[in-house]
């Protein structure tokens, strides 16, 4: 007889047997987990800068060469900009010239008087991002032969290594920078006691004078320049550096300190450094600060007490200690890192020929068409230890070099541009469980904002807030160009502020975090949609356009054939205003706020100038079907709403959907770095793994620095930083996002596990992805389909998960139910829940 006794019994053992399945889905991903550890090796020194590598804490960035004889540490600080906060006024009257230019294009279709007028709304370009300085470590070894040579950068500790071996001594150079210290940590060490004889210097290409002390101190203090020029920037008969602003604001002061610990040996005070004699183990604490006191106060009136700061640090860490700081060190990068996992499964496994070569040679092998998927997981994993490495809670968000730059006029200012490159650069955050270092843009926001507000009104006669094409730590949002040198192709572009305003929206979804986006997402989204609110214009046909509008950064022809670029409601400043406003309206729903307000912002959504496809199938990237200046060109801005938005869906939008694909392939996949980037995550978004993976190998080509293809030859250097070329972080980011996003997806109301898996990942497992909704995911496939989920909701929401395969919960046997080309499966979970999947 079936009695309640035995249904206990029966719910008992299913308990014991999903625990089971639960216990060895963990092992299983466990031991998936690295077969390979995550390191990048090499068995020579850096010869370039793009062979060095990276560490950093979001504050101290280090690239470490691993020199023998001559190590150069190069350094940075990632508030030291040149520059101060910006006037409060920058170009009052700009908005005058818009009545003229809507005049020129809604009524004349005249772009070329358009262009012209459009450059009168421009201010300066933007400050730019200094290098501090490098760090010397001389060994004269008078010649010796050096064998065993080694050096890493092992990303699952955050902790470099240069080793090798002279006249059958060891010495060994470790590297960290530790986030809660603040201080680089450099142990020296020699097999033989005794045997460690070297100097230490700095030096900085900024202003700055080196102090020694007696006991082991090096203290370099110096000024930022209070004018850099962009590189690009070079008109005949002008200062490019101006060193002091004796009118207005002098520039930032840093000061860089490193104290030199050794039980063994001697350390003398010299000239130009310190000299280290016979000792065994030596210990170099290095840290820095700047002045910088806020993108509003001058760095050098209102300034931090950059001595003050650096003298804490430096005692904190010396007070700590080398054991303590390595564990605390350890201990925080490993919170981060360690949340996610992902193995391929190569058949070789350790025994692929591939796994016996530096990392620099794997990659070239690779390029070439080897197959090593521990590559692919190593870069993927690499994104992860950069954006931690390079974007902390209090620093400035990541800039276009992440922190690494040793280049006083640096490529694009190693500023901000947010056309595209910064926003990328936050592309994994969520996705790869990573929120927290999210956070440096979020508050970023708070500052642009502010400016922002000032720009809206001058330029654009508009309430809320906006951002143009670049910006700095000054948090300037004016359209750049130097009172009209820019080219309005880039430099007048009213639509950073909404694109950047949907990470706070984002940050929402994937945390759930509702004071978050009461106190501070929801009034920033709130003043951004107030600027599209105002700055939206009827085009006399029943259509809400903005006008002028640029599509970043193509041109087309006009009737002439002549190159235009300014025209009316390009495709991405739709979508990106669609995307503003349906998430705007959806956040005073749930915060049940501002009705009144989400009512007009939905009702011009719904006449927004719509989405069209041309001729060849394609989407049309402007209002009207222009033949395209450069058919190829890097940004393909109009795919917006396919990526990183939603408005393109295949269910949704089927239509936009396939024009999607064809414009993609119009535009062909070269490109740069983060051109290709892009492109992984858009063709994920198409549901189609094999054209994204294909991406990931363009976006993995091995690239030395021999050629510079600017505009198509994306790439990956020796020490897998993105070639854009040159060096850009962002398209290391977006490959990073990219490879997620194609092992899971979730911006269409479902967690949609294994959307675009390509043939060359039949088999794999990941762990601890997250999507919006606030859930944690791990998978394991197998032959191209999912084996099992495992499945951590964290806010209790209901979950809806599409799959290619039908899947069960374990617990309940609930099973999916076909839904059109997917299975979906829907279930109430409660926080803290975990539901597994098979
Ligand atoms: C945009 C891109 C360039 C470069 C620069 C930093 O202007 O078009 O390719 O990435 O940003």
């Amino acid at each position: 007889m079936f009695t309640k006794e035995t249904h206990l019994k029966i719910v008992e053992m299913k308990k014991k047997k999903i625990a089971a399945l639960l216990v060895m889905f963990a092992m299983w991903t466990a031991k998936q987990g690295n077969a390979q550890p995550l390191r990048l090796w090499y068995d020579q020194p850096a010869t370039q800068w793009v062979e060095a590598l990276p560490v950093g804490n979001g504050r101290i960035g280090a690239m470490i060469f691993g020199g023998v004889e001559d190590e150069l540490l190069q350094l940075n600080e990632s508030t030291l900009y040149s520059g101060g906060p910006l006037p409060k006024q920058i170009a009052p009257g700009a908005s005058k010239y818009l009545p003229e230019i809507r005049k020129a294009l809604l009524e004349n279709e005249d772009y070329g008087t358009a262009d012209r007028l459009t450059r009168k709304m421009q201010g300066p370009f933007t400050q730019s991002y200094m290098p501090l300085g490098d760090l010397r470590i001389t060994q004269n070894f008078g010649g010796a032969s050096v064998t065993a040579y080694y050096r890493d950068l092992d990303i699952e500790r955050a902790v470099a290594t240069t080793r090798f071996k002279v006249d059958n001594v060891v010495y060994t150079r470790e590297v960290f920078i530790s986030a809660p210290a603040n201080v680089m940590v450099v142990k020296i060490t020699a097999s033989k006691p005794g045997a460690l004889t070297f100097n230490v210097s700095a030096a900085s290409p900024l202003q700055s004078s080196l102090a020694t002390f007696k006991n082991g101190e090096l203290v370099l203090t110096g000024k930022a320049p209070a004018h850099v020029d962009p590189s690009y920037y070079n008109p005949k008969g002008r200062e490019h550096v101006i060193q002091a602003d004796t009118s207005g604001c002098n520039g930032m002061r840093f000061q860089a300190r490193l104290k030199v610990v050794t039980n063994t040996g001697t350390v003398k005070q010299e000239a130009e450094g310190l000299a280290i004699k016979n000792a065994t183990e030596v210990m170099l604490y290095f840290t820095a600060a700047t002045s910088f006191n806020g993108f509003d106060k001058c760095p050098d009136s209102e300034g931090k007490d950059e001595k003050a700061l650096s003298q804490s640090y430096l005692a904190g860490a010396l007070k700590a200690g080398y054991k303590q700081l390595l564990q605390q060190h350890l201990a925080d990068y490993k919170k981060y890192f360690n949340r996610v996992s992902l193995e391929i499964h190569d058949s070789l496994g350790s025994r692929n020929p591939q796994a016996k070569l530096p990392s620099d040679k794997r990659l070239l092998s690779y390029s070439k068409g080897a197959a090593d998927p521990f590559i692919e997981t190593l870069y993927f994993q690499y994104g992860r230890y950069l954006l931690i490495s390079s974007s902390r809670p209090g620093s400035p968000p990541a800039n276009l070099q992440g922190i690494w730059n040793k280049e006083l006029r640096a490529p694009w200012s190693s500023n901000y541009t947010i056309n595209i490159n910064t926003q990328m650069n936050y592309w994994p955050a969520e996705l790869t469980n990573l929120s927290e270092m999210h956070q440096p843009l979020l508050d970023f926001l708070k500052d642009l904002s502010v400016t922002g507000t000032r720009t809206a009104r001058e330029f654009y006669d508009a309430r809320g807030w906006t951002a143009n094409h670049n910006s700095d730590i000054w948090a300037l949002s004016n359209p750049v160009g130097d009172f009209g040198t820019g080219d309005p192709v880039w430099a007048n572009w009213p639509l950073g502020g909404a694109w950047l305003a949907r990470h706070l929206w984002e940050h929402y979804n994937y945390t759930g975090d509702k004071m978050f986006l009461k106190k501070t997402a929801y009034p920033l989204m709130k003043g951004a949609a107030e600027f599209m609110f105002d700055w939206l214009i009827p085009d006399g046909n029943g259509y809400w356009v903005t006008a002028p509008s640029v599509s970043p950064e193509n041109s087309f022809k006009d009737a002439k054939g002549k190159s235009q670029s300014v025209s009316v409601a390009s495709t991405m400043d739709m979508a990106i205003i669609w995307d503003l406003f349906t998430n705007m309206a959806e956040a005073s729903k749930i915060l049940d706020t501002d009705k009144a307000f989400s009512d007009s912002i939905l009702e011009k959504r719904s006449k927004l100038f719509p989405m069209q496809v041309g001729k060849k199938g394609q989407l049309l990237e402007w209002y009207k079907e222009f033949e395209e200046t450069d058919p190829q060109h890097r940004h393909v801005s109009h795919l917006f709403g396919l990526y990183p938005g939603y408005q393109i869906t295949a269910d949704g939008t089927p239509g936009f959907f396939e024009a999607s694909k064809k414009t993609l392939q119009i535009r062909g996949d070269e490109g740069t770095g983060w051109s290709r980037g892009w492109k992984i995550n858009w063709w994920a978004r198409l549901q189609d793994g094999d054209h994204a993976y294909y991406l990931v190998r363009q976006l993995l080509k091995y690239t030395d620095n021999g050629k510079l293809d600017m505009h198509k030859g994306g790439g990956t250097y020796p020490n897998f930083f993105d070639a854009h070329p040159p060096f850009q972080i962002d398209g290391n980011f977006a490959g990073t996002a990219g490879m997620a996003e194609m092992l899971l997806q979730s911006h269409s109301g479902a967690l949609h596990l294994l959307p675009a898996l390509p043939q060359a990942w039949a088999k794999g497992s990941v762990r601890g992805l997250k999507a919006r909704g606030g859930f944690e995911v791990d998978m394991k496939w197998q032959n191209g389909k999912i084996q099992q989920a495992r499945i951590k909701s964290l806010n209790g929401n209901e979950c809806v998960v599409r799959s290619a395969k039908p899947l069960k919960i374990a617990a309940t046997g609930a099973a999916a139910q076909k839904e059109g080309a997917w299975y979906v499966l829907k279930f109430k979970t409660k926080p803290g829940g975990i539901y597994l999947l098979i």
